[in-house]
């Protein structure tokens, strides 16, 4: 199986969580963008989404789906979303598609993230990818600065996310204490969000695997 094949196995895994009848939170990637199709086909009656992006608003609306504003829901009983990568905490680097805080907005409403990912997502420690930084435009020099203190070295993105910001993408930061990296860069001023998901990781992993599907929670 080629990497397509797996995430499009692990989302068609993700359906099974989709609780009909309840507003269902849909994440952003080519993963998600496999169970978008996947739920659609299912024919599950899902009242209503929200997503994280544009890009999956548009594919959700595109299929039938209504989408919702976040500020119109209290709670999200299941969020479906992808990773770049994971570790055996269900801890997550997220950001590669620089939908990055909407992505920990919805997350954070959820009671149950299931992520869906192929087996090359699951690391021991993080640091291969480098770390998505969204940062506000006026910002990316002094937040710079910051991160090249903590040791990283923090490259702009060509890129401007769904909320007018920028990306820094920060290679090099040794990742042994998620939570506390996470807290840390946080509280640099202009940060609007790290990718870093440990502070509220996954709680449901469905990974694919060329033996399967492997669910662990
Ligand atoms: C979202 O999509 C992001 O957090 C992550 O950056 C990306 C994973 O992309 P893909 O599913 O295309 O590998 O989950």
């Amino acid at each position: 199986m080629n990497q397509n094949e797996l995430k499009k196995a692990a989302a068609e895994r993700a359906v099974s969580f989709v609780q009909e009848g309840r507003v269902l939170g849909v994440g952003t990637g080519s993963t998600v963008d496999f169970f978008i199709d996947a739920l659609a086909a299912s024919g599950k009656k899902v009242p209503a989404c929200v997503s994280s992006s544009v890009r999956s608003t548009e594919h959700l609306e595109r299929l039938g789906f209504k989408v919702l504003d976040p500020n119109e829901v209290d709670e999200i009983e299941v969020y479906v979303d992808g990773a770049d990568e994971i570790d055996s905490g269900f801890h997550m680097v997220k950001g590669g598609g620089g939908a990055l805080t909407r992505e920990k907005i919805l997350a954070s409403l959820a009671r149950t993230y299931v992520c869906i990912a192929d087996e090359s997502k699951l690391v021991p420690v993080f640091g291969r990818f480098p770390l998505p930084v969204e940062v506000i435009p006026m910002a990316v020099g002094v937040v710079s600065r910051q991160l090249k203190a903590l040791g990283g070295e923090p490259k702009l993105r060509d890129f401007t996310t769904d909320n007018g910001c920028k990306i820094l993408d920060v290679s090099g930061l040794q990742i042994t204490d998620p939570v506390a990296l996470e807290e840390k860069i946080n509280q640099i001023p202009g940060v609007v969000t790290v990718g870093l998901f440990a502070r509220r990781g996954a709680d449901v992993l469905l990974l694919a695997t060329a033996d399967g599907v492997k669910e662990s929670a």
